[in-house]
Order: C-alpha cells, then sequence, then structure tokens
C-alpha cells in the first residue's frame, strides 16, 4: 500500500453497522439530550474541571475540515485579569453597539433576549474560550498557505465543542462581541487569525431563567426528496 512518511496512507475505518432498532434509540436519546441545550447569560463562578474543557476540545478537534487543515485556535482564560480584560474591552464594543451601530429591526430582534451592554458573565464564569480561524497555515516550508473553507470548518468545531460541553454537564453562551478584534491582542493571537467567538462556559447559576422561544419543527426547515 502507498505511505507517507513511513506510514500507511490508507487505514481500516473503524465501523460496525447497528441494528436498526438500536440507531433509532440513540438518535431519539442524542436528541433528548441536546435539545435541552439553552445558551446561557448567567453563570455560577464555581470552577469547573480542566479535565472535562480539555476533553471537549479534544472532541472539537475531530470535527471535518477543509483538507484536514483543522484551522482553528481555542485560547482557555481561566485568569481572573485577562476575564476582566475582556469583559472590559466587550463592554467597550457593546455600548458602542447598542447605542448607535445596531439597526432598529436589529435591536427589535434582541428584545426577547433581554440583552444590553452590560457583560458580567464574562467575570463571573470560570472559563471564556476565544475561538480563532486560521485563514492562512505555515505548511511543511514554513511558508504562508491558504487553509480552506474556514468558516465551515471552524463553525463545525465550535458546534462539537459546544455538544460535548453540554453532554458533559456545562453551560455555555456563544458570544459575539462585534468586532471583536481585541481578543487578538489580549490573548495574543498573530494578526491574520480571525476571532470566530467567544464561548462562555461553566455552571448555570442557580434559579437561571431563560427566553421562552422555541424551534422550529422539521416541516419548516426541511425538505425531503425521496
Ligand atoms: N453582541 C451583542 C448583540 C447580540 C447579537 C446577537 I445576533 C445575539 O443573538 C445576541 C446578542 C450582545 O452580545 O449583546
Amino acid at each position: 500500500m502507498a505511505s507517507i512518511h513511513g506510514q500507511d496512507a490508507f487505514i481500516p475505518l473503524q465501523y460496525s453497522r447497528m441494528p436498526e432498532q438500536d440507531m433509532c434509540r440513540e438518535a431519539q436519546a442524542f436528541y433528548q439530550r441536546m435539545k435541552t441545550r439553552r445558551s446561557v447569560r448567567d453563570f455560577s463562578a464555581d470552577p469547573i474541571p480542566r479535565a472535562v474543557i480539555e476533553q471537549a476540545l479534544r472532541t472539537a478537534g475531530t470535527a471535518p475540515s477543509g483538507a484536514n487543515k483543522q484551522p482553528w485556535h481555542f485560547a482557555v482564560v481561566t485568569d481572573p485579569a485577562v476575564k476582566r480584560e475582556i469583559r472590559l474591552a466587550a463592554e467597550a464594543e457593546e455600548r458602542e453597539f447598542y447605542e448607535r451601530r445596531a439597526s432598529d429591526e436589529w435591536l427589535k430582534d434582541l428584545a426577547p433576549l433581554g440583552t444590553d451592554d452590560q457583560k458580567p458573565f464574562l467575570e463571573t464564569a470560570p472559563c471564556l474560550i476565544g475561538v480563532f480561524l486560521q485563514k492562512f497555515n505555515p505548511g511543511d516550508d514554513g511558508g504562508k498557505h491558504k487553509n480552506y473553507y474556514t468558516s465551515e470548518s471552524v463553525g463545525l468545531a465550535t458546534g462539537m465543542l459546544i455538544s460535548a460541553l453540554h453532554l458533559s454537564g456545562l453551560a455555555t453562551l456563544t458570544h459575539t462581541p462585534s468586532p471583536m478584534k481585541f481578543l487578538n491582542r489580549i490573548l495574543k493571537r498573530p494578526d491574520d487569525e480571525r476571532p470566530f467567538l467567544l464561548l462562555v462556559v461553566g455552571y448555570p447559576a442557580e434559579g437561571v431563567k431563560v427566553p421562552n422561544i422555541s424551534r422550529y419543527e422539521l416541516e419548516h426547515t426541511c425538505s425531503f426528496f425521496d
């Protein structure tokens, strides 16, 4: 068989077919667990296990990516001083957003969420994960090579990260202060990386409430060509 760097180019897939009954049960069980995931904006200050974060990041790293370039970087923050710096920078941007940049329509769409320019959760939550997108990679020659389908790849990895954290018993908020270039400075990432989003991670605050919103039925989001 062809080999690269002394390794087989292809290896057998680890896979065994499941009985249909088990497939349906697994699909149903996964949905039942995933549908309880909600974005949370009020976090407990209790610390969370580092091992859970690391394992969830490994899961994120199994996402498919363009040409397997894995064009992501995750900056994990638990240092209170760094969290504070991020909060202050994010709130400055959000003030601009709520007072000037956001259109009336956008503000109307956000009203049910009850959000404003105050982001105390950026300090309260025990962990923030800055997700960065790498448009380029150094490659084996140390040059500057373009990555492929980077938004899709990083979006997929982030979705898997959120799922892994949720199934491990942690709450998350996908936060997108805009613009968030300040994250490059604070988290010491190179200029050609794009801050993709800021994931807030922790236990939900005791008795936290979430917006009373619902998800579309399949009829609304899917079409079938059987
Ligand atoms: N970044 C702002 C506004 C905001 C925008 C969207 I789209 C949301 O789904 C939620 C919030 C903020 O975090 O308040």
